[in-house]
């Protein structure tokens, strides 16, 4: 590395707040975890939301890595926020600002907290020297972009930024084929972890073939390693299908969404509420079955990245 470059790469740190553990295990080669903040607040109910994300830190440990949950505390971004933090963060819910990355300087100007989406926790991560993130489910293409243009933004930060990204797939509420694609275009490679399958959230498999699977963390981390030797790659999609025993019948979850995406047009939901809504309105229409489901596949995907961290830090 360069002078130039080692420079960037302590001032970029430094624009995070890092916890003594998160730290110290970055500075001995251990395997770190991030875990976001949106899940927290505004992706499941609480105490669900803290129970589950105790599990996956619980998870993350069990492997020998480090969580570390990503926030942005009165402007400043966080990695590594302890237990009493965690609760402040789920108490306060949806109150929290959903920040997104191109929230990251606007919360900073103006000294707001902000829970981390998927493509903010992923900016928060690699600039604090975090290569692995458990999510629940990444956020993609809507159902009915070519009107709405409603795409994630954690579709433009993985294409951009170094960190592997351990999710079930992509949310099942969004158009799956689209989403696909657009990770295609945006130079993303998708692993199956077990299957050769995208896997729907709740549900283990879509019917869309993904060209690569890997069956350990070990090939998982060689694949990452390999992608990274190449200057202008970004982050990489890890697809853990839900575990077997929490997984939900196509029958159930399919008419739940058609029902919960009529009632977001008509309620004229846009923008960022979509994804919010929707996940509150499934819960609702499946009787917590999807919350079951989102629970498991948290902590089964935290797991995995605890595994993948371990077997990247080994490297
Ligand atoms: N995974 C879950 N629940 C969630 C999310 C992911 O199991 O609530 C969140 C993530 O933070 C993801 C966001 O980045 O949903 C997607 O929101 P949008 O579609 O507005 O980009
Ligand atoms: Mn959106």
């Amino acid at each position: 590395m360069s002078g130039a470059e080692a420079g960037r790469g302590n001032a970029e740190r430094d624009v995070v707040v890092r916890s003594d553990e998160v730290r110290a295990a970055l500075a001995e080669g251990r395997g770190v975890v991030a875990l976001e903040s949106t899940i927290l607040c505004h992706g499941l109910p609480f105490p669900k939301s803290l129970e589950t994300h105790r599990a996956a830190e619980a998870a993350v440990r069990r492997e020998g890595a480090v969580p570390a949950l990503v926030a942005v505390v009165d402007g400043v971004p966080r990695a590594g926020l302890d237990d009493a933090a965690a609760e402040a963060l789920a108490r306060a819910g949806s109150r929290v600002r959903k920040a997104t990355t191109r929230d990251l300087g606007l919360l900073a100007a103006r000294g707001e907290s902000g829970a981390t989406t998927v493509a903010a926790t992923m900016a928060i991560a690699a600039a604090s020297g975090i290569r692995v993130f458990a999510t629940g489910g990444i956020g993609g293409v809507h159902r009915g972009a070519g009107e709405t243009f409603d795409v994630s933004a954690d579709l433009l930060e993985l294409s951009r930024t170094r960190v592997v990204v351990v999710a079930a797939g992509a949310k099942a509420v969004l158009d799956l084929p689209k989403t696909l694609e657009a990770l295609e275009t945006l130079g993303v490679p998708v692993i199956g972890f077990g299957t050769a399958e995208l896997p729907a959230f709740w549900m283990r498999s879509s019917g869309l073939q993904l060209e690569v699977r890997c069956d350990d963390a070990d090939e998982v981390a060689c694949l990452v390693a390999a992608h990274w030797a190449w200057p202008a790659s970004g982050g990489l999609l890890v697809a853990n299908p839900v575990p077997a025993e929490a997984a939900l019948p196509r029958e159930v979850v399919e008419g739940a969404i058609e029902r919960s995406l009529s009632a977001a047009r008509e309620q004229g939901v846009a923008g960022k509420a979509v994804t919010p809504f929707l996940l509150a309105r499934l819960a609702e229409e499946t009787e917590g079955r999807t919350l079951a489901a989102n629970e498991a596949l948290v902590v089964s995907n935290a797991g995995l990245a605890g595994r993948i961290a371990v077997a990247l830090a080994g490297r």
